[in-house]
């Protein structure tokens, strides 16, 4: 099967490409192409730009164009070129014939940074089965790619199809136990919860863009030590912790960050995660006000809520990392978002506020 970026021949040098006029919020793409690369060990050999109206099925760009950003790519001596869309495999090989080095997309990297950061049973499942899912369609990539190397005759290729279809009926069986495994996980998750609301705790579910600050606002609150970092998905399993607030018992879950344009393979694999919030009396949705960008996380954390049907559980709006911010500045997010606390867990402000406010919503 394919594998991904492997780690043992893992790129180091990534040229990155942006497509301009396909999408709306291009400028957010590069610098999370940036962000989500530079997670993943990579450094930037550089960052393109390319205007396109309609894209083309070979290499997405022109035939030129395509030729151009490959030439300089290999100027800059990248080991590798990502682009912050998706491709398809067959326009994934033809930009790797063009460019002779591995051709990535987004996708393929947020997975990548998914499956490296996996670790309990629960989350290396889920990220094995969303790995498989997007393989699928590309196991006939290296079927070509062989029968090539033989010299591309007729007898081989036959030779390779019938490969193709015993190492897919592999993958989907391999899906199908992995499907299997993760039932018996939830099974099992779902008798802890079922224990939990027995006891009548009210649950409250921190969520929002990754790298927001939500794991450290959860240890905050209830001393736990959650790994937190600067970097896009610390977090991928969620943690729940039992705390007092004015008297009162709580459960308060981190969960996995979100991102826009999620790949489908990792909603579906996450699903499950996913469903304590979905299950919440309240959430808490932490907005970096810090980043530029805040709209959009803003945005697709709301978009994200809505398609799990959490949009109907009270939402407190904290707008975290204030300690970056001017007076101005602050007083203006404020003002853009009525009924928001401001806070800073770092700086430990306003956090007070945030609990009297959960204490009031139940
Ligand atoms: N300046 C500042 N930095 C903060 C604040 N809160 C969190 N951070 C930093 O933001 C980064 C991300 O924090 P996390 O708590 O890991 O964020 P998260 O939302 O759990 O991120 P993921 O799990 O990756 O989705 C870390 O470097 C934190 O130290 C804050 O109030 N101010
Ligand atoms: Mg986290």
């Amino acid at each position: 099967m394919k594998k991904l970026i492997e780690t043992e021949e893992q790129p180091k040098r990534a040229f990155l490409i942006s497509l301009k006029g396909t999408n709306t919020d291009e400028a957010f793409s590069a610098g999370e192409l940036a962000s989500l690369a530079e997670t993943l060990g990579f450094q930037i050999a550089a960052r393109e730009t390319a205007a396109v109206k309609n894209l083309k099925p070979r290499y997405l760009l022109g035939t030129g164009k395509a030729a151009e950003l490959a030439k300089k790519a290999g100027e800059t001596g990248a080991d590798c070129i990502v682009f912050d869309r998706d491709i398809s495999p067959s326009q994934q090989r033809n930009w790797e014939d063009l460019a002779g080095i591995p051709v990535v997309d987004r996708q393929e990297l947020i997975i990548q940074i998914f499956a490296s950061r996996a670790q309990t049973r629960e989350a290396v499942v889920q990220v094995e089965l969303a790995r498989l899912a997007w393989s699928l369609p590309r196991l006939q990539h290296r079927y070509i790619d062989l029968s090539r190397q033989r010299g591309g005759s007729y007898g081989t290729r036959g030779a390779g199809e019938t490969k193709l279809e015993t190492d897919r009926r592999k993958v989907e069986q391999e899906i199908r136990g992995l499907r299997r495994q993760l039932e018996d996980i939830r099974r099992q998750r779902n008798i802890q919860q079922k224990q939990r609301t027995r006891q009548g705790i009210p649950l409250c579910a921190i969520v929002g863009y990754t790298n927001a600050g939500k794991s450290s606002l959860l240890n905050k609150f209830t001393g736990a030590s959650v790994f937190v970092e600067n970097t896009l998905f610390a977090t991928l399993d969620t943690t729940t912790r039992r705390f007092e607030n004015g008297g009162r018992p709580f459960l308060l879950s981190d969960t996995v960050g979100f991102i826009r344009n999620l790949p489908h393979s990792l909603i579906d694999a996450f699903h499950s995660t996913l469903e304590e919030v979905s299950r919440a009396d309240i959430l808490i949705h932490v907005l970096d006000v810090s980043d530029p960008e805040a709209d959009v996380c803003y945005e697709t954390t709301c978009r994200v809520l809505q398609e799990l049907g959490a949009e109907k559980i009270p939402v407190i709006l904290a707008l975290n990392k204030t300690d970056l911010l001017g007076a101005d500045e602050l007083e203006a997010v404020c003002s853009r978002r009525p009924g928001s606390i401001p806070i800073s867990v770092k700086e430990s402000l306003g956090l007070d506020k945030l609990l009297a406010a959960i204490n009031a919503k139940i």
